[in-house]
């Protein structure tokens, strides 16, 4: 039943339920809501920056997004998360409604010495989002946010690419799709904003733009059928035009609306980070952070990805395997379900219907020596 060899398959057949627990994959942080995640590579280190999703504490929002503060986690093997606690709060922001509940979609690049934190939020004067920056002099903070918004920017999800060059440039959502380069200083504009060229109709957000040889890589949340796809466009300049590639991942089969997403490299592997209402099924505003890998095609478009609950990293086949998070499932004998449907953070089981139903785990390491 057990193969023998580095990073290979463990598959488990069973005619019983077994029980979950609380260790990998995904989701990949398991105690609070994590939605929006942004990777970034800092020091050797993974950082992921998101938005912290809340049940909300006041009668208007309870039925939508809120969101107070931020948190930053850091991993060196995208299994094991240190949660480096808030770093940006709604209450410590001058310019920000301290009681809107509006801390969506961040990002963070490093840049001459500093870390540049960048996010949206409700204002106190006026309506809508602006788009503020935070600044600190380690990926985990402390951070220490501007007096005022950039000038110029209305609009949510923020991501600033820097490019081989040097220059810098910020994307973000805001009566369409926008761009300008930013000056080196990093939280003012050096051009008009512009359009974003090349997309498809329908509804766009959450802009993730990377570099990858000499080809830029516009990825965003788009509504194609019903929900968010993960979809993408590729130029030649940072801010276009750009040429749509097609879809990342498909929409949710399970509702969920939003999907918000960032790539990154990491230990010469691509990561897409992205998000799902894993651990609120019946409420789509409270989502949790998931990792997948990704790769790309001889001539650099991007191979689809199907999203896992096994997600990455390798698991000591030694050890006790969590096969509620599979890589494959036999369908319609196997299926996993909540330990505790009042409270989805204790995790969930696995239930075998049938003699023979199995799950499929890969990516386990069973070291040099033969294992039974
Ligand atoms: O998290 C709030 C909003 O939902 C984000 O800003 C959007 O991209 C969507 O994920």
């Amino acid at each position: 039943m057990f193969k023998s060899g580095k990073k290979a398959v463990v598959l488990a057949l069973a005619g019983m339920m077994a029980q979950g627990s609380m260790s990998a994959q995904n989701p990949v942080i398991r105690n609070q809501f994590t939605a929006d995640p942004t990777a970034r590579v800092f020091n050797n280190k993974i950082y992921m920056y998101r938005s912290h999703d809340i049940p909300s504490p006041i009668e208007e929002l309870k039925e939508w997004f809120c969101m107070g503060d931020y948190h930053v986690f850091s991993s060196e093997n995208l299994t094991d998360w240190t949660d480096h606690g808030v770093i940006v709060s709604q209450t410590t922001v001058p310019w920000v409604n301290s009681k809107s509940y509006t801390m969506w979609a961040p990002d963070c690049v490093y840049k001459n010495g500093n870390y540049y934190f960048y996010f949206p939020a409700g204002p106190k004067d006026g309506k809508g989002f602006r788009v503020g920056v935070a600044i600190g002099q380690n990926p985990e903070g402390p951070f220490m946010p501007m007096r005022t918004p950039i000038e110029g920017i209305s609009g949510i999800d923020p991501c600033v690419l820097i490019d081989d060059d040097g220059s810098s440039y910020i994307y973000w959502s805001g009566m369409g799709m926008k761009g300008a380069k930013l000056n080196d200083d990093m939280v003012s504009l050096a051009s008009e904003p512009v359009n974003i060229e090349g997309l498809p109709e329908g509804f766009k957000e959450g802009p993730f733009v990377f570099k990858r040889g000499d080809k830029y890589y516009y990825t965003f949340p788009w509504v194609q059928d019903k929900t968010e796809t993960l979809a993408y466009a590729m130029g030649d300049s940072p801010l276009g035009p750009f040429e749509f590639k097609g879809l990342i991942m498909e929409q949710w089969p399970s509702q969920c609306w939003t999907n918000h997403h960032s790539i990154v490299e990491y230990n010469g592997q691509w990561y897409i980070f992205y998000h799902h209402n894993d651990y609120s099924p019946k409420f789509d505003k409270n989502r949790s952070a998931r990792i997948d890998s990704i790769s790309f095609n001889p001539d650099g478009t991007i191979v689809q990805v199907k999203p896992t609950l096994r997600g990455v990293g390798i698991t000591d086949a030694r050890t006790r395997i969590q096969v509620d998070r599979y890589s494959d499932i036999s369908p319609r004998t196997a299926s996993i379900d909540y330990l505790n449907p009042d409270n989805c953070f204790e995790g969930w089981k696995t239930i075998f219907k049938k003699r023979g139903a199995w799950v499929r785990y890969n990516t386990v390491d069973f070291g040099d020596k033969p294992v039974a």
